[in-house]
């Protein structure tokens, strides 16, 4: 019989890689996904299946993380062997601004995944991973963090992330569940969510390379992320619910990079050289230092800004993962180091920017892509 997996957050990042992963692994899959009054499923689209076709295994269901009664009646109707809770409000910076909702989504979320399947009595059936979060280290306190490091989080994000941290930890022991959290450290890929620093990169540096864009700004160049590739960790979520014993687990690469040298290695994919050029405390300007004849770009054309509107209210400044633990007894290692990463994004992003300058010369589209 083939194992049957509940995916939240299915339309995600996370969510499109784990569900090719176990469809391949020859899993049924189910996922949650919201209404929206345009399609959100571009990332999952390539494995959509015609309902009305024999032998389907990839099932889409409706629901929301703030609606019990539908989550209930789903995870009655799937009966799981395993869940991965990926649905979030994910965006840091955006949870400064709906810090209610990210509370409800991201917190209370979790607990009624966790509360359906007490509730319906399959405690000894279903295994269930929680998406936790680098952010909860938060505030520096010690590098590299490991499983025994203390959380101190600095945003509503990692509060909500913070309670169901908890509240999975606190279900495994109350009623014998086999729950988990995966710890992740940062995990970016050419499908990763447009507003997140390293794709805002990417993306903006293709636009850039290609005529289609002269400047873009960002926030702190300074904080420092252990950046891995998305396709390695959603392999991660599912050895750590292949476990003998429910435990919580690091997955991280054990480097880190400051956001600038993220810029410099997107940059140099398309051979351009960026030269600081200093024009104030909060006008750090990044001029183009040599050009590429492949690409146009103006030698000293100042493509980079630093623009307050990007810092947040309280940073995490310095993350970097001690993932010993899931090596030594899952086994963990990454297929992809942050070079094959960032070459990864800027092939991906290059050719999506390519067939948007096709469109816009033939005339299709005077959409801008900016964000
Ligand atoms: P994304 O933002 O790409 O995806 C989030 C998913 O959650 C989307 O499918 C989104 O739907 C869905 N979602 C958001 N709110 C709700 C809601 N109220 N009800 C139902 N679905 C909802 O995130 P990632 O794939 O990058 O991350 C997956 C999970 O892992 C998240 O929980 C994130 O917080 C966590 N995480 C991510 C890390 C990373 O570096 N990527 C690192 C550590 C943890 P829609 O498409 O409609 O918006
Ligand atoms: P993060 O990712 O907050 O680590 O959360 P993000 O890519 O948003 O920021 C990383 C760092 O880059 C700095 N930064 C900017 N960030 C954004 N988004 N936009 C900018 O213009 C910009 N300029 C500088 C940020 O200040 C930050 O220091 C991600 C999410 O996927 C979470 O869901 C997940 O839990 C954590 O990673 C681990």
């Amino acid at each position: 019989m083939a194992k049957v997996a509940f995916i939240t957050g299915v339309t995600g990042q996370d969510g499109a890689y784990l569900s090719e992963f176990l469809l391949k692994k020859g899993y049924l899959v189910h996922g949650l996904k919201r209404r929206s009054s345009l399609f959100n499923t571009d990332r999952i689209d390539h494995l959509y299946q015609d309902p009305h076709v024999d032998h389907q295994n990839f099932y889409l269901h409706y629901g929301d993380m703030t609606d019990s009664t539908n989550l209930i009646r789903l995870i009655k109707e799937i009966q799981p062997d395993e869940i991965y809770n990926l649905a979030a409000m994910s965006h840091v910076q955006v949870s400064f601004e709906i810090p209610e909702y990210t509370g409800n989504a991201d917190g209370l979320g979790t607990l009624r995944i966790l509360d359906a399947v007490r509730l319906l009595g399959l405690e000894k059936k279903t295994r269930i991973y929680q998406a936790s979060t680098s952010e909860l280290y938060g505030k520096v306190q010690e590098v590299p963090q490991s499983e025994t490091t203390p959380f101190y989080p600095r945003s509503p994000y990692a509060v909500a992330k913070m309670y169901a941290y908890w509240i999975t930890v606190n279900y495994r022991e109350a009623y014998a569940m086999y729950a988990c959290n995966g710890i992740l450290f940062n995990h970016e890929s050419p499908i990763r969510g447009e507003t997140f620093v390293t794709r805002k990169i990417t993306r903006a540096v293709s636009r850039i390379a290609l005529g289609l864009q002269d400047k873009f700004y960002l926030g702190n160049l300074d904080a420092q992320r252990d950046w891995g590739h998305a396709k390695d960790y959603v392999r991660m979520m599912w050895m750590i619910l292949q476990a003998e014993e429910a435990e919580d687990w690091v997955i991280a690469t054990g480097k880190t990079t400051p956001v600038r040298d993220f810029v410099k290695m997107a940059f140099a994919e398309v051979g351009i050289e960026l030269e600081f050029k200093g024009t104030g405390e909060d006008e750090k300007g990044y001029v183009a230092k040599c050009s590429n004849p492949a690409y146009q770009l103006e030698i000293g054309k100042e493509i980079l800004a630093v623009d307050p509107r990007y810092f947040r209210p309280t940073e995490v400044d310095l993350l970097i993962g001690d993932a010993t633990k899931a090596k030594e007894k899952l086994g963990w290692e990454c297929q992809y180091d942050l070079q094959d990463l960032v070459k990864d994004m800027m092939k991906g992003d290059l050719k999506l920017m390519q067939e948007q300058q096709y469109l816009k010369d033939g005339g299709y589209t005077t959409m801008n892509y900016y964000e």
